[in-house]
């Protein structure tokens, strides 16, 4: 592990939690400014505790012995001084295999036994259910039990031919799976189906979160990986082998599993070692490794600057031995800065982004509320300066026009009572659309008509039908969502043009992104159904499952839009309500410090200083927020 790469992960951490502490002070500064605002704070702690959460995925992905598990020895284990995760010709990692620290638990290494696939369940469930996975504890003090435990991650078992077709784990129509055939009718199959290693190492504990997958097959065996696991991480690394070059399959896997993806990847052009030859000079070696590099980014349709040509092997025995010059040599430098430069920093700013929308709209909103406070303040303040010395007959017309503003400012509010308690009923109807109950009706109707015929042709309509009805409520609830934002939108204006209250822009309900997820999975479907290999009849199994993927994605687009629904509803109205009552409570205060004025004059000169305290007090409050919104966007 570089230093560049680990104080890289470590500054983003330390600004990652900062930040999160800058949004609980910002929370707690606005529960002293409305008092609680239960709302606001929530959905504050809400980011924070995402923000304290955050983990950066790196996948790694590549056909069997291209060498990814070596390269995650060498980028981030080399200082353990051995090989620790097992690295070995032909098939070595038998099942995804995902690194991270969690610090509430004992460093472990969890495998879920392969018979698991039988099993309903989605993986991202299964995680939940500790009493489905084995689990050995690890000591990372000791590197010869690390080593042992972690073996576990090649096991194989032999199952029943008919048993691990019907697992979709072997094909028995395919050549190059007929070798995993033993005499007396068993087939090689992967002991378990996904591991979790639990291991306290800096990187991890700053958030990073490593996949290892096993190549041959296994992306396309366990559509959530395919479907969820692969396209969620942040970047994929895609390797391949100097000395085999891109293969069908390597371009097969490429093209299916990793290209059409969004997220960062790169091509990591392994194996460099193999063209090192003391016959030739170094420069010839190097134009050879650099034809290499070219001929990859071509048949990958990828820029140039995104090949990488590395060892893995000689980088891991170079910081083993620490051999500074086969280090360089080995190319591996160029990406750890990768991760450290870009990886890392494209994390960040997206999640800056993401957190500065969301706090933006909230500070300018505070921004605009001390600003009226402070010019009601200040206005109180003229009035009472000019009220000053002057007759009882003056301050009572000046109560009888204020008493004239209040009665008329109830008349408002009391009309916009009516115009609550429609959209709170339109709200309920929004949700509606997106229970949890309509969401069970739509994913029945689907698997009826999936089940009905157990064929690729019913699998398209089931997850189209799917997808259709839950984007058409998805739709019908936006809508509603607009509908109601006009009736807002009109109702506040009256307070603001009649009554000067502050202007406020309610964001609009945006359900866009999950539409759009629930379009990319019909689209991986009709991918998934274009595929002869998935045509035949012994893969009714196969579709089964990837039914039973997509209907889980699906339902997760599905109940985040509901979400999203709900805590849209709860901004849309509650900071209309805090400021409409506020205003409310401002005007009373004032009638009835005339009120006391009028009983007893020399009462002004106390309400002065009340006031001019206020005032003062409001300053303070504006440092205070314009100290943390450079905090915050800083
Ligand atoms: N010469 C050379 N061999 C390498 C290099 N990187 C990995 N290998 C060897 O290639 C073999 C496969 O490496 P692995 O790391 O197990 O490959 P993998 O991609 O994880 O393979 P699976 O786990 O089977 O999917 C091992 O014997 C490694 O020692 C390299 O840079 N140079
Ligand atoms: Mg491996």
């Amino acid at each position: 592990m570089s230093i560049h790469l680990e104080q890289e992960v470590a500054a983003y951490s330390e600004r990652r939690l900062r930040l999160a502490t800058a949004i609980t002070d910002y929370a707690d500064w606005l529960d002293r400014q409305h008092g609680i605002d239960a709302e606001r704070t929530l959905r504050l702690a809400d980011t924070a505790s995402s923000l304290r959460q955050d983990k950066l995925v790196v996948a790694f992905v590549a056909e069997f012995s291209r060498g990814k598990t070596e390269l995650i020895n060498a980028l981030f284990f080399a200082d353990r001084g051995q090989r620790l995760l097992p690295s070995d010709p032909g098939r070595t990692t038998m099942c995804p295999t995902e690194l991270s620290a969690n610090a509430d638990e004992a460093p472990s290494l969890s495998l879920l036994p392969i018979e698991t696939r039988r099993r309903p369940e989605s993986l991202a469930r299964l995680k939940h259910m500790p009493i489905e996975w084995c689990r050995i504890m690890l000591d990372p003090a000791d590197p010869r039990q690390l080593q042992e435990s972690l073996k576990k991650l090649t096991e194989t078992k032999r199952l029943p031919a008919v048993d691990a077709v019907e697992m979709g784990l072997w094909d028995s129509e395919d050549d190059s799976e007929r070798h995993l055939l033993h005499a007396d009718g068993s087939v090689e199959v992967p002991a378990w189906r996904y591991a979790l290693v639990n291991y306290p190492h800096p990187l991890l504990q700053a958030g990073l979160t490593i996949l290892d997958t096993p190549g041959l097959n296994a992306l396309g065996a366990e559509p959530e990986l395919t479907l969820s696991v692969i396209p969620n991480a942040h970047a994929v690394m895609y390797l391949l082998a100097t000395d085999t070059g891109v293969t069908r399959s390597d371009l097969e896997i490429w093209q299916k599993h990793v290209h059409p993806h969004a997220n960062y990847h790169v091509a990591v052009l392994n194996k460099i070692d193999m063209l090192w030859d003391e016959l030739k000079s170094d420069s010839e070696v190097q134009a050879t490794i650099e034809h290499q590099a070219e001929e990859t980014a071509r048949v990958l349709k990828l820029p140039r600057s995104r090949v990488f040509a590395v060892s893995a092997q000689k980088a891991l025995a170079a910081s083993i031995r620490g051999d500074a010059a086969l280090r360089v040599r080995s190319g591996i430098e160029s990406l750890e800065y990768l991760l450290a430069h870009q990886v890392i920093p494209a994390r960040r700013d997206m999640l800056y982004h993401a957190i500065s929308r969301e706090v933006a709209t909230l500070l300018d909103e505070s921004r605009v509320d001390l600003a009226a406070r402070l010019k009601r303040c200040s206005d109180e303040l003229i009035q009472l300066t000019q009220l000053s010395g002057k007759n009882r007959e003056l301050i009572e017309q000046t109560r009888a026009s204020l008493q004239q503003e209040k009665d008329s400012y109830d008349a408002t509010a009391e009309r916009f009572r009516a115009t609550r308690k429609t959209v709170q009923a339109q709200g309920a109807h929004l949700l509606s659309y997106l229970s949890e109950e309509t969401l069970s009706a739509i994913c029945q109707a689907g698997r009826e008509a999936m089940e009905s015929s157990l064929t690729t042709r019913g699998l398209t309509s089931g997850i189209r039908q799917l997808s259709e009805q839950m984007g058409e409520r998805i739709v019908q609830a936006t809508k509603l969502g607009d509908n109601m934002l006009d009736a807002l939108d009109q109702a506040y204006t009256r307070f603001h043009r009649q009554h000067h209250l502050p202007k406020m822009q309610v964001p609009r309900l945006d359900l866009g992104a999950y539409r759009n997820r629930l379009q990319a999975l019909a689209r991986e479907t009709e991918d998934f159904c274009r595929d002869p290999a998935n045509l035949m009849l012994e893969k009714r199994f196969m579709i089964r499952r990837f039914y039973a993927g997509l209907a889980e994605e699906a339902r997760k687009a599905f109940k985040l839009a509901r979400l999203e629904a709900e805590r849209w509803l709860r901004i849309a109205l509650d900071p209309i309500m805090t400021r409409i009552r506020e205003h409310k409570q401002y005007l009373a205060t004032r009638l009835e410090s005339l009120q006391r004025i009028l009983e007893n004059m020399g009462t002004l000169q106390n309400r002065m200083a009340q006031v001019k305290d206020e005032i003062g007090q409001l300053r303070l409050d504006r440092t205070e927020l314009d100290r943390m919104a450079a905090q915050l966007t800083a």
